[in-house]
């Protein structure tokens, strides 16, 4: 029914990441969830905007700008433009792509900060706490894990005491309550609310809103000591972008309800999505904010789960993170494949583990062997039979066996589009594609190679053009996450691509009418993968584990082979080729410390293992692993300047024994010698 859909209108929006790094799978995971909900949304004939950027202010760009030997600023410009050229390569669209250094961010976040000032909400005094630069937020102390390491970053936590501008925040404490009773839906998923929930009744504190340690922020207005804390910055960009109290855009995309509550249907909708660890800045913070600015509020934060590898947070920090675009450029089926995964396999709102082999296995039989194929098959059969062309027909010639079939998809794409609207992406898909195994069941039982072979012509016309009204549906139906293979689908259909426009449904489900319509030229949309393929695949995608000192991956990649070992005294030159040529850049990538051996002792039931601690400078010692056992006994290594490869990702032997780098060293495992400096070098230091 195309008149069904009236004009709703979303704004979405993504967090605006940290530019402290290139954009990883995590930071995609949002944006293409993004990205899919506003196509669906388009395909539904809704108004939507979707809104994506940089966070680019704060201390911890201001020091990796340093490190870096760049100006904040140039460094932000750089980074920012890897952000705004990686989606689209991962085909997410955008209606706005907002930088919190943009002078038209800037200003209205001073009107926003004015706003709250005038209604007598910001104190100065003076705060003294813990600071994960991380996460750029302040931690009590039953927050840190020993050591005093953030829990998120694994890092070690700095004391900060400075003047500040304090927010009423627990001035809020009973409004943000009654926002949650009378919005259950603000919070999501139910869950995450419920977490929320319990934080704001424990009592809130005023919070820090100002730094003046460091310049590199938004100057708050009148006191230019002050810099504006990122996190007030950040969540305001969510406005800002719109333009303004009297922009077009504002009207039609923020609600204009101060309760947040869509009272109209014609009210927009405002979805902020992200991952659950900023989750209290978005339920929490920023509506206090926008209520002390007298400003309306976004209806709905949805916090969804990570993603992990091997169990971890898959994260910038932790250097376990997978780097999108090149999975979309070397996968069959490109950008959509991951979106599809990525949107599929994890249930959104929940962690999920990121696994290439089930990606590859998810392609296979999803893409290739289900939907792929469903269309080759349908259009073999058309090409055989009916002289590439769909068949028109008549509702009458359908027989029970098409009638239980249309019902049950129709039913499946229902659902669907239920799940769309509930922001399950996972089910949205996995309804859409138990039409596609339906339809290849019916394939089977309606047989019309049967029916040709008893020359009722009728018949196989009937089933062939019921099976194409379901491809055609299936074709706009994958879109949201396989933007690009939709378009494919529907040219071998003989259709036009998929074009959205206003008040317009192009999720209609209706499999009447079906006038005689050319094909196109079928081609495999997800040719399958054999198990060769897979593996070749796998070995170029999957990111080899460092070989670490503790346990090399076999023994000819013992650590040290082949590098240094050729000039110890006493050993003869060992064969190895001299890998090839790296960039500077890729070297320098490599983070490499003097550390001095505090403690080492052997592991149990691990005959190679010893576990270190190191001081390379940092608040506490590292915990490293390293297979030495062999070559040194546990007290002779006490005392050593030794060198620390410093940001490898962490590696789990299992039972909670987690290294934190690996020692240089060089030599067969038994007579191992270590990489060492010819003096005093303090730890820490960089070996360069
Ligand atoms: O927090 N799994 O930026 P950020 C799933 N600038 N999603 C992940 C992820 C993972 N392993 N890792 C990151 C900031 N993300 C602030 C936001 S908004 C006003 C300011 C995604 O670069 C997820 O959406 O650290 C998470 O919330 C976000 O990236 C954090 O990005």
């Amino acid at each position: 029914m195309p008149g069904e859909a009236q004009a709703k209108r979303v704004y979405l929006t993504t967090p605006i990441y940290y530019v402290n790094d290139v954009p990883h799978l995590g930071t995609a995971y949002t944006t293409i969830v993004g990205d899919a909900l506003r196509r669906y949304h388009q395909l539904r004939g809704h108004e939507v905007r979707l809104l994506a950027g940089t966070d680019e202010h704060g201390l911890k760009l201001e020091r990796e700008a340093k490190e870096r030997g760049l100006t904040p600023q140039a460094f932000v410009d750089q980074m920012s433009q890897r952000f705004r050229d990686a989606w689209p390569k991962l085909l997410v669209e955008t209606d706005d792509f907002i930088r919190t250094t943009e002078a038209r961010h800037e200003a209205l976040v001073q009107a926003i900060w004015n706003r709250v000032q005038e209604s007598g909400d910001l104190q100065k005094g003076h705060y003294e706490d813990w600071y994960c630069v991380g996460c750029e937020s302040f931690k009590t102390e039953k927050e840190l894990l020993a050591g005093n390491l953030c829990p998120l970053h694994k890092k070690p936590v700095e004391r900060l005491k400075e003047e500040t501008y304090f927010f009423s925040l627990d001035k809020y404490q009973d409004r943000l309550l009654d926002l949650y009773a009378k919005s259950p839906g603000f919070v999501a998923p139910e869950s995450r609310r419920n977490e929320v929930l319990s934080f704001v009744e424990s009592g809130l504190k005023p919070l820090s809103v100002s730094r003046t340690s460091f310049s590199w922020g938004v100057p708050v207005p009148g006191d230019s000591k002050h810099v504006m804390y990122v996190w007030f910055d950040a969540l305001s960009n969510y406005w800002t972008a719109l333009g303004g109290w009297e922009s077009e855009l504002t009207k039609r995309f923020w609600p204009a309800d101060v309760q947040a509550i869509p009272t109209a249907d014609d009210d927009p909708l405002v979805i902020h999505l992200m991952g659950k660890d900023i989750l209290r800045f978005h339920a929490v913070f920023w509506p206090a904010f926008l209520m002390s600015a007298k400003m309306p509020l976004p209806s709905k934060v949805y916090a969804h789960g990570f993603l992990t590898i091997d169990g971890q947070k898959m994260s910038k920090s932790l250097r376990n993170a997978v780097d999108p675009l090149r999975l979309a450029a070397e996968l069959p089926g490109g950008a959509s494949t991951l979106r599809y995964h990525l949107l599929r396999a994890i249930a959104f709102g929940q962690d999920g583990d990121f696994d290439h082999a089930a990606l590859l296995e998810r392609y296979n039989a999803d893409l290739g062997k289900n939907l792929g194929n469903l269309l080759s098959r349908v259009l073999g059969l058309c090409l055989k039979n009916t002289d590439n062309t769909a068949p028109a027909f008549e509702q009458a010639q359908r027989i029970e066996l098409d009638n239980a079939f249309l019902k049950d998809v129709q039913a499946s794409l229902k659902s669907a589009i239920a799940h769309w609207n509930a922001i399950e992406p996972h089910r949205a898909l996995e309804a859409t594609w138990a039409a596609s195994s339906r339809a290849n069941l019916y394939v089977d039982q309606a047989a019309p190679w049967a029916e040709a072979k008893k020359g009722d012509q009728a018949r196989v016309a009937t089933i062939l053009s019921t099976l194409i009204k379901v491809l055609e549906h299936l074709s706009a139906f994958i879109a949201p996450a396989l933007p690009d293979k939709a378009n494919d689908m529907r040219s071998q259909l003989g259709l036009g691509a998929l074009s959205s426009a206003l008040n317009t449904d192009r999720l209609v489900i209706n499999f009447e009418d079906c006038a005689a319509r050319k094909l196109g030229i079928a081609t495999p949309l997800f040719p399958t993968l054999d198990p060769a393929a897979v593996a070749a695949l796998l070995l170029r995608l999957v990111p080899k584990k460092e070989p670490t000192m503790s346990e090399p991956a076999n023994p000819e990649d013992a650590p040290g082979d082949g590098v240094l070992a050729a000039t110890l005294p006493g050993l003869g030159p060992i064969e190895s080729p001299i890998d090839p040529p790296i960039t500077y850049d890729q070297f320098a990538a490599t983070d490499l410390r003097i550390g001095i051996v505090l403690e080492a002792e052997k592991v149990p039931k691990k005959d190679k293992l010893l576990r270190l601690k190191v001081d390379i400078g940092e608040a506490e010692p590292r915990q490293i692993v390293a297979g030495l056992a062999l070559s040194f006994a546990p007290e002779a290594l006490v005392g050593k300047r030794v060198v620390v490869v410093t940001n490898l990702a962490p590696r789990d032997f299992g039972k909670g024994l987690v290294s934190h780098g690996m020692l240089l060293a060089a030599g067969e495992s038994n007579s191992l010698r270590l990489a060492t400096v010819d003096g005093e070098v303090l730890p820490g230091t960089k070996v360069k």
